[in-house]
């Protein structure tokens, strides 16, 4: 369905390239897709900007963007890392990338699935050094922001991280049982973040044994998810029919929904698409709730999860048909509606909130009297998002644009009045994805900013060989048109970002000596009888041996030990200085082991000294006009 192909080129030459990024492309942008944007744009009712309108609007909005030297971003971005794994933070609008966040990749500065404490966190799950991660969401009270957490899904091994945002460190991690590819991640609004909503994207059969392969079996299905965000551990799961893509949850905190777009519970393309409607299925948290309580559960295999059946015909859950295989599911930021993105088709379907008690009374009996609206915008929708006065922007794939509309007027049109919802169709470069506009997701959404995640770059940067970055596009909404003042390049698909106000995250500047964080660490020292802060000793338990010391710039605590070959060697480091921004790092040359150690921070690390002779380490992070020497010598005696 992508209209790469077309659009694409495939430069030779730096002359070549030269004249791609210079007229030729002006030509392609004057030409092809604004009168792209004009015929669909025509057909649809909507206006567009001429190119001299563009480019003044694109100079007003450029000084809005620009956050000088020394000077401090509005928003915290966070952005997916996609199937890199980790978590991004991108101020916002300078679109300055701040800090990483490891979460299911491994990372080598700061150690993250090397650490012992990493792989505490990890849990089992450690062994996997891969993750494709899609949904980054801020924990909310009341429907607003109260940075507290950010929690990510991990489609390729199915989990769910949770990061903590006072230090921007992953401190909780779950695989999530018995289903396949966690897609959809989004969080309970109202009255708090209770629950961790988690979409299983993948239909598989129960129990998973090698007995059937099919998926039509009545024992082959998915299951809803949610977490209990504060413990991070399984509150309950919901078998549904179909599969499960995006959800989202609702601003009374009694429902969530989710998008499905596999009904036929097909193995292929041609299978997923033969239905001319799949659905939305909604969840009655309450219930589901209540049935538990209940004991109205089983349990499947080994895990002790509540599950509960949610198919065609239960109390807990409705179906609502919607065209054709839709994508994103987002609940407008006035509460009033599920909006599915129909993808396939050119409409989204805007389920109305207020009438799904009804539904799960079944004073409605047909669900498809919940749609308010299904206003045709473009070609290949595929997210919403929201600017907190009635408009709601949404990427059309396939035609490469964002598309502004107005919901109130949509829901007249579908009433049949004569009204133009379309507000305007904007170019995006190239094929968006998801699109996110600042606070959408909150009760507080404030039609500031908007990035449009698109999927393709093509000509928009310097050229990297043929694997291309993806371009994420800062967008003005404040005013009545949209302007594209930014191109963002970012590597392996981040999918979705959330941007919340900087005062709504609070960070600490230093370590507390009793962060969780690396509280096992700490026990194990206890029991060695060490004094973290002060001791620097090592301690021999048969061929394992712990190495105590502290760091301060620019000197390691012990500047030499020794151990036989095939020890294995733990080195804890505590960081003693109490000074922001002096990180140290520890590496042991040819050993694979290196990590972060900021102040206040204790950091350890397992490696085998299985080569005989003399090995330096070494600090990673430059830490002092002495840095270069803050290094030390691991001395092996043959074994
Ligand atoms: Cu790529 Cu939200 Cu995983 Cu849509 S998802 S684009
Ligand atoms: Cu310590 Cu560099
Ligand atoms: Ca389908």
């Amino acid at each position: 369905m992508s209209d790469k192909e077309s659009k694409n080129s495939n430069p030779k030459s730096a002359a070549e390239q030269q004249e791609k990024l210079g007229l030729s492309r002006r030509g392609f942008l004057g030409a092809s897709a604004i009168t792209g944007a004009a015929v669909a744009a025509t057909a649809l009712g909507g206006t567009v900007m001429t190119r001299e309108s563009w480019a003044a609007a694109v100079s007003e909005s450029k000084t809005k963007i620009h956050v000088g030297p020394g000077e401090l971003d509005d928003y915290y971005g966070f952005w997916s890392g996609g199937h890199q794994g980790e978590v991004r933070v991108v101020g916002v609008p300078s679109m300055r990338e701040l800090m990483r966040i490891p979460v299911f990749n491994v990372d080598s500065a700061t150690g993250w699935g090397l650490t012992n404490e990493s792989k505490h966190i990890m849990g089992e799950s450690a062994k996997f050094q891969n993750g494709d991660c899609h949904h980054p969401h801020i924990s909310m009270t009341d429907g607003k922001y109260d940075g507290k957490y950010l929690f990510i899904n991990d489609k390729a091994n199915s989990r769910v991280a949770r990061i903590r945002l006072d230090i921007m460190k992953c401190d909780k991690m779950i695989t999530v049982p018995n289903v396949q590819a966690i897609h959809g991640l989004r969080l309970q609004k109202v009255p708090y973040t209770k629950y961790v909503f988690a979409n299983a994207e993948f239909v598989i059969p129960h129990p998973n044994d090698g007995s059937t392969f099919d998926l039509q079996d009545k024992n082959s299905y998915t299951m809803f998810n949610a977490i209990d965000a504060e413990t991070m551990e399984m509150a309950f799961q919901v078998i549904v029919d179909g599969n499960l893509d995006n959800t989202d949850a609702d601003y009374t905190g009694k429902y969530a929904a989710a998008t499905c777009y596999n009904s036929e519970k097909a193995y292929d393309i041609g299978g997923m698409m033969r239905n001319e409607r799949d659905w939305v299925v909604v969840f009655n948290i309450q219930r589901i709730e209540a049935a538990i309580k209940a004991g109205k559960f089983t349990t499947l295999g080994d895990s002790k999860t509540p599950v509960v059946d949610g198919r065609e015909g239960s109390l807990l859950t409705r179906y609502i048909p919607v065209p054709k295989n839709p994508h994103g599911c987002n609940t407008s930021s006035d509460g009033k509606y599920f909006i599915a993105n129909g993808k396939l088709s050119p409409t989204v379907s805007m389920i109305e909130i207020a009438k799904l008690d009804d539904l799960f009374d079944d004073k409605l009996k047909d669900p498809r009297d919940t749609i308010a609206a299904e206003p045709e915008l473009g070609l290949g929708p595929l997210h919403t998002t929201f600017d907190g006065r009635g408009n709601a922007y949404t990427t059309l794939f396939i035609d490469s644009q964002v598309v502004k509309w107005n919901m109130a007027e949509a829901v007249r049109a579908y009433k049949g009045e004569k009204v133009n919802y379309i507000k305007q169709k904007l170019d995006v470069h190239y094929n968006p994805g998801h699109i996110h506009a600042s606070l959408c997701e909150t009760s507080e959404a404030d039609g500031k900013w908007l990035i449009a995640l698109s999927k393709f770059s093509k000509d928009r940067f310097l050229p990297t060989g043929p694997l291309h970055p993806e371009n994420d596009q800062l967008i003005d909404i404040s005013g009545d048109e949209m302007k594209l003042v930014h191109d963002g390049p970012t590597f392996a698909e981040p999918h979705d970002c959330t941007m919340a106000r900087r005062d709504q995250i609070k960070t600490r500047k230093i370590w507390d000596r009793n962060d969780p964080f690396f509280a096992p660490t700490v026990e194990r020292a206890k029991k060695d009888g060490i004094n973290l802060e002060a001791d620097n000793k090592v301690i021999r338990e048969g061929n394992k041996v712990r190495v105590y010391m502290t760091s301060m710039a620019p000197a390691f605590g012990l500047t030499e030990f020794n151990v036989n070959q095939g020890d294995e060697v733990t080195v804890t480091i505590t960081n003693i200085d109490q000074i922001e921004d002096v990180s140290h790092g520890f590496v042991m040359v040819n050993h694979g082991a290196s990590m972060e150690i900021s102040p206040q921070q204790t950091s350890s690390i397992t490696f085998i000294a299985d080569k005989p002779g003399l090995h330096w380490y070494y600090c990673s992070w430059f830490c002092h006009a002495l840095h270069m020497e803050m290094v030390g010598r691991m001395m092996v005696k043959p074994a």
